[in-house]
């Protein structure tokens, strides 16, 4: 009565295809319409890219085939690692004109290591530069250099266009759709039911976390063994051992793009599983006391933070509509129930100290909230440091791949060294210099945008958080001054004509000002006190026509990642459904040199 089950992952570089591919797989076997997104979130369907891993399955030829489509982004790759083990195999999907980048190579080696047999799928041949042969070679290449075994290197390949549905074995087949490809996972991926595992006593871990208003939090899991049924009495082990009870109170199985309630479900399903509040992602769910747990599952530790805390600007509170200190704690500690990886410490009263991964791990939360109507202000963001157990300082590095054209490979080497940046690789091709540098997240904080400029938009900038490693020192860096504004109301067009020769612009004219908000940086020197909304004479007639030549440079438009980046240790980033300002956290120069002296 049960069908056969099979568990995939889909894995990739950013942008590589896995989200086309898996709604394409979903619409060949009926599960999906003409134009289904797995990505459904809306900060997803914005930004174009997979923030969440998500289940589904399709059935195809009697079987069920569950699928992960995860992340791309290296930001999230360890929730990638987290869907590796509680998957059978894996399709790597390759851009057939870009070849592998460098999170091809970080979640091809995770799958090799956990003795994954990947499928491979060349996407994007459709492309009128793709190199679909040259590409297969690479893979063949980074499979040798990662240490494939013998099994693993005999991979199979797919040549994909996932946007329409077609793979074919050959690249000069003709296939009319997904079919070879869906043959393929059935004839490599091994079988993940069976009727002795499922008779085997109930153990079943949690590799995501969901939430659901009405069931709270939700367990989303692999059956290892056993068949888990809906309300069950179970014991929840820890991986150190701990053990404590709990109810399963509702099971769903990930059908198409539903979630749909079941009785029960045998051993290699991936269900989700509510009535256990306190469930975490490697505890093992099983149904007697004295068995024992499965293999933990880690979860990277934060590796920066700052602090949230309510948005007491003097525009504060007028674009938002949950805007109170206790609506903030209450929205955090509602993540912290799906956030895997993120920390918060809720011991002082007025603000928040959230630990998370990186970045864009803390940007999207905060990008979260403002589109739910919040307003919150957050310090600079600033790394973790740690201790090892002789008591020697550790800090978070990331392993940063460069890719420009060779004339400005030095710009970028002296750049990188001064930031205690470590080349690690360097290679030469087709004009492009490629390299790795090692480099403390310290160092490379606010290099991103002046790489930007650096390499004139031609460079590629990926980088992962590589783990602690020894501290580094102070590590110098080029600051820019922040430009003030000492007056309230609205900027005018002549002012900023004027201080736009003096740095780069945050604001527009007519935008909203207060003493105290950063309206734009300093390219010289150092802090600046300016007056943006003052107007030009009324006397001075004859500029009137010359009003109309005021030739505005478009100012750099703070989005959230960038005001986290530029941001100063003085500064609060202002977070609105609205505005992203930066303001000094005093407001006046008085108040800020008393502070500067109290040091
Ligand atoms: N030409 C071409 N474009 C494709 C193909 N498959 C996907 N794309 C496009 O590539 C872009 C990225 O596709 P996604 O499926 O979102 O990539 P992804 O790997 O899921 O990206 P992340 O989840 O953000 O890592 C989209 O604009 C797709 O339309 C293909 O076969 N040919
Ligand atoms: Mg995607």
């Amino acid at each position: 009565m049960f069908m056969e089950i099979r568990d995939i992952a889909i894995i990739a570089h950013v942008d590589h295809g896995k989200t086309a591919l898996t709604d394409a797989l979903m619409r060949q076997t009926g599960m999906a319409s003409e134009d289904f997104t797995m990505d459904t979130n809306d900060l997803e369907k914005e930004r174009g890219i997979t923030i969440y891993s998500k289940n589904t399955s399709i059935n195809y030829k009697n079987t069920k085939i569950n699928i992960v489509d995860t992340p791309g982004h290296a930001d999230f790759g360890s929730e990638v690692e987290r869907v590796l083990r509680s998957i059978d195999s894996v399709l790597l999907v390759v851009d057939a004109q870009e070849g592998p980048m460098p999170q091809t190579k970080f979640v091809l080696k995770k799958s090799l290591e956990l003795g994954l047999k990947p499928i491979v799928v060349i996407n994007k041949i459709d492309k009128p530069a793709a190199n679909p042969n040259h590409v297969h070679e690479k893979v063949l290449e980074l499979f040798m250099d990662l240490g494939a075994n013998d099994e693993q290197l005999d991979f199979k390949t797919v040549y994909a266009i996932a946007k329409q549905g077609i793979a074919k074995l050959k690249p000069e087949d003709d296939p009319k759709d997904l079919s070879p490809l869906l043959d393929l996972i059935l004839k490599e991926v091994p079988v993940a039911s069976s009727d002795a595992k499922s008779s085997l006593p109930l153990r079943v871990q949690p590799f995501n976390l969901g939430y659901d208003n009405f069931l709270g939090r939700l367990a989303i899991a692999r059956v290892h063994e056993g068949t888990i049924k809906n309300i069950q009495n179970v014991f929840v082990k820890k991986p150190t051992g701990e053990v404590r009870t709990g109810k399963i109170t509702k099971l769903f199985t990930f059908r198409g793009l539903e979630r749909k309630e079941i009785d029960k479900a045998i051993a290699g399903d991936i269900v989700m599983i509510a009535g256990l509040p306190d469930i975490y992602i490697g505890e093992t769910i099983c149904e007697k006391n004295d068995q024992e747990a499965l293999p933990a599952i880690s979860i990277d530790e934060p590796t920066i933070s700052l602090n949230f805390l309510v948005n007491n600007s003097p525009l504060g509170g007028k674009e938002g509509t949950l805007v109170t200190n206790r609506q903030i704690r209450e929205r955090l500690e509602k993540e912290l129930e799906v956030n895997v990886g993120l920390k918060i410490d809720f011991s002082s009263a007025d603000s928040y100290k959230v630990f998370g991964r990186g970045e864009l791990h803390v940007a999207i939360l905060l990008e979260n909230m403002r589109r739910e109507g919040y307003e919150v202000q957050v310090s600079q963001p600033h790394v973790i440091i740690k201790k090892d157990e002789n008591g020697n300082k550790l800090e978070p590095f990331e392993e940063v791949t460069i890719d420009v054209p060779d004339d400005m490979s030095g710009t970028v080497i002296a750049k990188m060294s001064k930031r205690k940046g470590n080349m690690a690789e360097m290679k030469m091709e087709n004009g492009h210099t490629k390299m790795i540098f090692e480099i403390p997240t310290r160092g490379l904080f606010g290099y991103r945008s002046e790489f930007v400029i650096d390499t004139r938009g031609e460079g590629i900038l990926y980088s992962r958080v590589a783990g602690f490693k020894s501290y580094v020192g102070a590590i110098e860096k080029h600051e820019l001054g922040s430009m003030t504004s000492m007056a309230t109301g609205k900027a005018l067009g002549f002012s900023l004509y004027n201080l736009q020769e003096r740095g780069t612009l945050y604001i527009g004219a007519n935008s909203e000002v207060y003493g105290g908000m950063v309206i734009g940086n300093v390219s010289k020197g150092d802090e600046m006190a300016v007056n943006p909304i003052k107007g030009k004479q009324m006397s001075n007639m004859r500029s009137s026509g010359a009003d109309e030549a005021i030739r505005l440079v478009p100012p750099l438009v703070l989005t959230l990642e960038r005001g986290l980046e530029i941001m100063k240790d003085d500064e609060y980033l202002e977070i609105t459904p609205k505005n992203i300002r930066l303001r000094k956290k005093y407001l006046t120069e008085v108040e800020r040199t008393r502070a500067r002296r109290k040091g």
